[in-house]
């Protein structure tokens, strides 16, 4: 293979790739499980909290950062032999660390709340210095199908560059997706996540996503992990202090190297 060419086709040109079973496993995924209870109930077996831990609300999106702080089940999530089997297979990368996670709880709704809407993750991501090597892997830990509010992906809109459109916290997301000016004669054509738990997909930090309410009666439940390969750098402090600080890529409990083989 040759040097950082992504292996999986779909995720060169489509800008993701999912794997809807079977990439954490059986163990794991249980402690995985059983750790959200725990941390969504406040206790932390690591005596460390999360690094943002916002109180639940009806209808809306929890959406914990760095839940793995707080918990040994959860930072064994990200340390599983078949998302790091899967990551080096479909992007090719010779080196992988972790820079963020999010523990997101999408309860079931009416239809009309708790959506997330269309946006490129690197628009959140000032502090990396270019959108290539950076991608998210999302771990389903429950059934993910159309009814639960799956991630949708837009094809190929990782080909647009940057756009700077778009907003995670929209929930019109019908709305937010007609101002979204895409370059001419782009094609927005959406495809669904659908996995079941243990399932994950990986997707490029310019690839536009979001997804619709979860009307499925139950929680949908996720980890996604942000992580970046060989090629990024981190921007200097002075550059950009607000984000800077809040990354902690020596500190291998917080940021853990899946693999290095450079
Ligand atoms: O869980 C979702 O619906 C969206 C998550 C997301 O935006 C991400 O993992 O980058």
């Amino acid at each position: 293979m040759a040097d950082n060419r992504p292996a999986d086709v779909g995720f060169e040109t489509d800008g993701f790739s999912i794997t809807g079973s079977g990439v954490i496993e059986a163990q794991r995924l249980d402690a995985a499980r059983r750790a959200v209870t725990d941390v969504l109930a406040g206790q932390f077996d690591t005596g460390e909290p999360p690094s943002a831990f916002p109180p639940r609300q009806p209808g809306v999106l929890t959406k914990i950062d760095n839940a793995h702080f707080a918990s040994n089940a959860l930072y064994e999530l990200l340390m599983s032999p078949g998302l790091a089997a899967l990551i080096r297979a479909v992007t090719g990368s010779k080196f992988v660390q972790v820079f963020n996670t999010q523990l997101l709880v999408k309860p079931s709704t009416d239809g009309s709340t708790a959506n997330v809407g269309w946006h490129q993750d690197k628009q959140y991501w000032p502090f990396w210095d270019r959108p290539e090597g950076l991608f998210t892997a999302w771990v389903a830990l429950t059934e993910v199908d159309a009814a639960a509010g799956p991630m949708r992906f837009v094809a190929g809109s990782h080909h647009w560059g940057l756009l700077n459109q778009g907003n995670f916290f929209g929930q019109d997301t019908d709305a937010l997706r007609a101002s979204i000016k895409t370059p001419p004669g782009s094609e927005w054509r959406e495809v669904p996540a659908v996995m079941s738990a243990g399932g994950a997909s990986l997707h490029h930090a310019l690839a536009y996503h979001g997804s619709g309410a979860n009307v499925s009666g139950r929680d949908r439940i996720s980890v996604a992990i942000h992580m970046r390969n060989e090629l990024p750098g981190l921007l200097r402090v002075e550059e950009n202090p607000l984000y800077f600080r809040s990354i902690w890529l020596e500190d291998q409990r917080r940021c853990p190297v899946l693999y290095d083989r450079r």
